[in-house]
């Protein structure tokens, strides 16, 4: 496909698998990864039909390290302003992605590192993961969405404790705080997210996906509004040929043969 700093592959069981490749600098976020991960995103990801998608680091020791510091040092005001608007959109379409997404965090998550992780819609750990929001220690903070996704997983407190102080966390401190779903053997991190994603794929695509919209546009409405699209999406679902086969395979005694019609 012609990028530079993002591999992409298809699995035979319409798994996507989406790894940032600067292993050299802890597959830190430069302009030109952002801009790669933007098309891949926008125009190739949606004509792939894979059913769900697990982003990663390239090599041994990260996830994603962060933002590229070198080049934002470098960075005059408008670019600067160009660059983080472009880590937004990134973000905002792995987010809105109708496709689920499964971060498998295999070594550092940091500032932009971790709101990646936090953008997929399930993060797993490697035992050896290393999280955070070192940005304050930079004179900035996590601007990233890292200040409004971690609140809504964590809660104020524990983020303004994460976000001041810029501590790393373990993986095992960051499963007791939600901030990852599984803890992980190293060795096994992809293989865990694999299975994961094997799961997923073989349920109702329309379900889960109307599913993640009820989840993420649900959670920022207040409970009535939230409960009237829960309804009106999953009436949606009920009317799906989807629905048909899932529910005449459970009554017959077979696997459901889904085509997300
Ligand atoms: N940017 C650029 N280069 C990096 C980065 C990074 N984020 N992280 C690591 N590298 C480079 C190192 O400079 C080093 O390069 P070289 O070999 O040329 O010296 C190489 O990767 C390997 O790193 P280390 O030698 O430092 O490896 P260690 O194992 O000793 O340490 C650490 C690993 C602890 C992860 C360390 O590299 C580190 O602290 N990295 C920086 C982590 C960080 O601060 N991340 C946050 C970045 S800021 C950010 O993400 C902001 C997002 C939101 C911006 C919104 C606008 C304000």
């Amino acid at each position: 496909m012609g990028f530079k700093y993002i591999q992409y592959q298809k699995e035979p069981n319409s798994i996507g698998i989406l790894t940032v490749n600067r292993p050299n600098v802890l597959n830190a976020l430069n302009w030109d990864t952002l801009g790669e991960l933007k098309v891949f995103l926008e125009d190739i990801l949606p004509g792939e039909e894979v059913k769900a998608l697990i982003v990663t680091g390239a090599g041994e020791k990260a996830f994603v390290a962060g933002a590229d510091i070198a080049q934002m040092n470098e960075m005059k005001e408008r670019d600067f302003q160009d660059y983080v608007d472009t880590a937004h959109r990134v973000y905002e379409l792995i987010e809105n992605s109708s496709c689920p997404s499964i971060a498998a965090i295999n070594g550092y998550a940091l500032g932009g590192g971790c709101e990646l992780a936090l953008a997929c819609d399930i993060r797993i750990a490697s035992e050896k993961a290393r999280l955070g929001f070192p940005e304050v220690k930079l004179g900035i903070f996590p601007g990233w969405g890292g200040t409004q996704r971690v609140t809504r997983v964590l809660g104020l407190g524990k983020t303004k404790e994460l976000v001041f102080t810029g501590e790393m966390i373990d993986a095992n401190e960051a499963l007791r705080i939600g901030l990852v779903e599984k803890v992980v053997p190293h060795e096994e991190t992809m293989s865990v997210a694999r299975d994961l994603a094997g799961a997923i794929a073989k349920r109702g695509p329309i379900a889960v996906r109307m599913a993640k919209t009820a989840i993420n546009a649900g959670s920022e409405m207040d409970l009535q509004k939230a409960l009237l699209l829960e309804k009106t999406l999953v009436s949606l679902c009920f009317d799906s040929e989807d629905r048909i086969e899932g529910m005449n395979a459970f009554l017959e005694k077979r696997e459901p043969a889904f085509t997300g019609r």
